[in-house]
């Protein structure tokens, strides 16, 4: 019998008003249900928001450098169950168990950021225009903060959010992604135990439309931070546009790199590998175009190929093991579609293409590593988010056509160079249009103290990570205090 989880609301664990629980599924053995999980409703969600909103009260008023220790405490905690954290993820999400590990150790590197952060949150000091007159600016947490999450970080981006909000003073109502709502429970679990007092944190599982919803529209919800697709994001933004309320929101990619014909191209193809098939394709920084100089691209191509095709796929809990499921039937879904798409606008399916159902993989959701060759820059395949292991190839007979691709898409979160010439890099750096543009790696592995997003579709100008996320959940209040005793009036008391 798999074990029952609750949802955790000031401070006490409890079973959703609705009476109803969901089972989450191992992607790689269907039949390993790794447990039940609440299927909570809009009344779970206002007693968490209810109990955030008391919490609010006393925790605003904690010292940051004490709530900075709690974090601490957190991660430190997180350190020492990080295997058994990594397993229950790659039992829930699929992914290898080195990446597992290190979505638990992005957690970690996370809480030593933020509880760092505590003892700075800084803000300015500047002169007045008057005499005897002082003016500074202070950080304030916003109130409660609403987190919706996806289930491809499970626990690294409920970190982002949730330990940036609470060093700023916050109270949070975090709804995990219901593939891999463990990973959460297990962050909120270390940060109990670490001492964050009741009501702080909640965290209340169940679907984006009766969660999600709830949350996004509860009057005591001051902020919304969502990662997700972009089709959901829109529908967040426009309710919380609606509502007057902050909402930060992280979504799609369609990352490219450009390798010249002066990269190194082992390091490329190193590259490209691990951004594309690194956490099966679904990142959305995932390497999904790969816009090669003419002079090296078939060479490029066919080692790219072999190289896919020798990939281990399995189950992630396998040392053994390169790459792992995808989360769930739907995604395999999308990925056939994809490689039916491709073919049919007339590109090359090099290796891969299709689910792999023989043997053990009849077990799970796996997908052949997939490299397409022949994409053109206004093809689906090449404009669309396929968040599989699934990535195109296309040609390019210079720098200024791979940066004209580039920027070709709806989406700009990251994008890589592999060259040589240190010119086309600097030129690159300036001209892809992207929240995170690398040289000589590949498209993933974003550290948490850069800020993290990017521009057009992918995001709305918010960032995630370090100090990009301090900025989301804090406000400014700016505070002038005049020792002068006498009535002084900016802009007319000018002195002259
Ligand atoms: C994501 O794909 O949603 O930069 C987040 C990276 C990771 C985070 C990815 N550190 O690839």
């Amino acid at each position: 019998m798999a074990k029952t989880y609750l949802n955790l609301i000031g401070g006490q664990l409890v079973a959703a008003r609705t009476g109803k629980t969901f089972s989450n599924i191992n992607p790689a053995r269907r039949e390993d249900v790794v447990g039940e999980f609440q299927a909570s409703g809009a009344e779970d969600v206002d007693l968490a928001v209810k109990a955030a909103a008391e919490a609010f009260k006393t925790w605003r008023l904690t010292p940051a450098p004490r709530r900075g220790e709690i974090l601490l405490r957190a991660g430190q905690l997180l350190q020492e169950r990080k295997e058994q954290y990594a397993r229950d993820m790659t039992r829930e999400m699929g992914k290898v168990l080195v990446e597992t590990r290190g979505d638990v150790q992005e957690a970690i590197d996370c809480a030593l950021y933020m509880a760092g952060e505590g003892r700075r949150l800084f803000g300015h000091t500047t002169p007045s225009e008057l005499q005897n007159k002082f003016a500074m600016t202070v950080r304030m947490p916003v109130g409660v903060c609403g987190m919706i999450t996806p289930w491809n970080f499970p626990m690294a981006i409920p970190s982002w959010k949730l330990l940036a909000a609470l060093v700023c003073g916050n109270t949070c109502v975090i709804k995990p992604a219901n593939d891999t709502p463990l990973s959460t429970i297990n962050l909120a679990q270390a940060l109990v135990d670490a001492g964050l007092p009741a009501g702080v944190l909640n965290v209340v599982t169940g679907s984006g439309a009766k969660v999600g919803t709830a949350l996004v529209e509860h009057p005591l919800v001051r902020a919304i931070s969502f990662t997700g697709s972009s089709e959901v994001g829109r529908t967040v933004g426009q309710a919380a546009a609606g509502l007057y309320k902050p909402c930060s929101l992280e979504m799609g990619g369609k990352n490219a790199m450009i390798v010249m014909d002066d990269a190194n191209l082992d390091l490329a193809l190193d590259g490209a590998l691990w951004g594309a098939f690194g956490t099966t394709g679904q990142r959305c920084t995932a390497t999904s175009r790969i816009i090669v100089h003419r002079a090296v691209a078939k060479e490029f191509t066919e080692k790219l190929a072999a190289r896919a095709r020798a990939l281990k796929v399995g189950d992630g809990l396998d040392e053994q093991v390169q790459m792992g499921p995808q989360v769930n039937a739907a995604q395999i879904e999308t990925s056939t579609q994809y490689c039916t798409i491709a073919r049919e606008e007339g590109a090359q399916i090099v290796t891969g293409g299709h689910a792999l159902t023989e043997g053990a993989f009849a077990q799970g959701h796996f997908f052949a590593a997939t490299v397409v060759a022949g994409v053109k820059p206004k093809m689906r395949i090449a404009q669309e988010e396929v968040f599989g292991p699934v990535v195109s190839v296309l040609e390019c007979g210079g720098f200024d056509e791979a940066i004209e691709i580039a920027n070709d898409i709806p989406y700009g979160l990251s994008t890589a160079i592999y060259t040589r010439n240190v010119n086309l890099a600097f030129r690159a750096m300036r001209d892809l249009e992207a929240g995170i543009t690398y040289v000589n790696a590949p498209t993933i592995g974003a550290e948490v103290h850069l800020p993290f997003g990017g521009v057009k579709q992918t995001g709305n100008g918010h960032r995630e990570g370090g100090i990009g996320a301090i900025e989301f959940f804090s406000t400014w209040k700016s505070v002038y205090v005049d020792y002068s005793d006498k009535l002084q009036r900016a802009q007319i008391d000018t002195g002259e």
